[in-house]
């Protein structure tokens, strides 16, 4: 038995909803070999009395732009993949904090690079979730790797065999003692975390890299950028150095997983004074409010499952 089907009971695949010992792949999977596959990654939200799913309609929506930049059809349309996420879910029953977990990918096509005419299949799979990264803060290290540059592969998917990138930046980082890695990008200037976009605080207003830095445009990047000038803030999208990373006044992750989590160290050296800045805080306060479906003003971010 799989160990995800002690923690869930069902996932939709290919169409339908399966029990999930039915949900497997054969070894020759072509994107198993050559990462030809995008995913997404989403979260629900339990307030007490209903499930709320977040933006999912955006997640979607780059899931499928996400299979056009790798060069395949998901076969499904964003509206039909919406209301399969939100049917996997009640098929589940969940009533608590969910991750869900869509993906599309080359199936048994053969060992050719030549992707033209493969079978796609495409799972949705939702299961219990809590923190990804500590949640009180955590110690990153600028790695060695450099984020892929956006003319080597189309970093703007959400694509598998890019992770592999992430997954050896993390590497690195845990390797030497440190929680998470912060990669550059091919020019030197700061990209993203291996699962999580980058923001500084400086002078009091807040930085982040632009699109054009090789960075995966998050969609809780967007979230943030929106509601702290909601909030009256000032928010750049620039270039940002490894020196400004090191001496911000703040620095904070953003992603569906990691939501708002605070840096306090950077290559051993302490940001700020070593905790949770205020811009941080108010905005990670704002972000759990908003999720929870306590903000009138951004409640079109959220599907109710139930
Ligand atoms: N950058 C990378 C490389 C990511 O993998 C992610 C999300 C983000 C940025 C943030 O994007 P968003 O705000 O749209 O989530 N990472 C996934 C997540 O679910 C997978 C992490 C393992 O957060």
């Amino acid at each position: 038995m799989s160990v995800w089907c002690r923690k869930l009971k069902y996932i939709w695949f290919n169409g339908r909803i399966v029990e999930c010992e039915e949900a497997r792949v054969h070894v020759l999977t072509h994107a198993l070999h050559y990462g030809t596959g995008v995913f997404e990654g989403i979260r629900g939200y339990w307030n007490g009395s209903n499930l709320h799913v977040f933006r999912l309609r955006d997640h979607i929506v780059r899931l499928v732009n996400s299979a056009k930049l790798v060069g395949f059809n998901i076969g499904y349309t964003v509206e039909q993949l919406v209301d399969a996420t939100i049917e996997v879910i009640r098929a589940n029953g969940f009533r608590e904090d969910v991750y869900i977990r869509p993906i599309a990918f080359v199936g048994e096509g053969g060992i050719s690079l030549d992707i033209t005419g493969m079978p796609v299949e495409i799972a949705i799979a939702a299961f219990p979730f809590g923190k990804y990264l500590k949640a009180e803060g955590v110690r990153v290290k600028v790695v060695s790797w450099r984020r892929v540059p956006s003319f080597s592969m189309p970093v703007m998917a959400k694509a598998c065999g890019i992770y592999l990138n992430s997954v050896i930046a993390l590497r690195e980082a845990r390797l030497e003692g440190y929680d998470e890695a912060i990669l550059l990008d091919w020019r030197g200037y700061v990209a993203e975390g291996s699962g999580e976009n980058v923001f500084i605080v400086r002078r009091g207003v807040i930085a982040t890299p632009p699109t054009t830095a090789s960075i995966l445009e998050g969609i809780t990047r967007d979230t943030v950028i929106r509601i702290a000038r909601d909030e009256g803030y000032m928010v750049e999208e620039r270039d940002i150095t490894r020196e400004e990373l090191l001496t911000a006044e703040e620095v904070f992750f953003t992603g569906t997983a990691a939501e708002i989590t605070p840096v306090l160290e950077v290559d051993g050296r302490p940001v700020g004074e070593g905790k949770p800045g205020p811009i941080t805080m108010k905005l990670k306060e704002r972000y759990q409010r908003i999720v929870m479906g306590l903000e009138e003003r951004y409640k079109h971010w959220l599907t109710p499952v139930y």
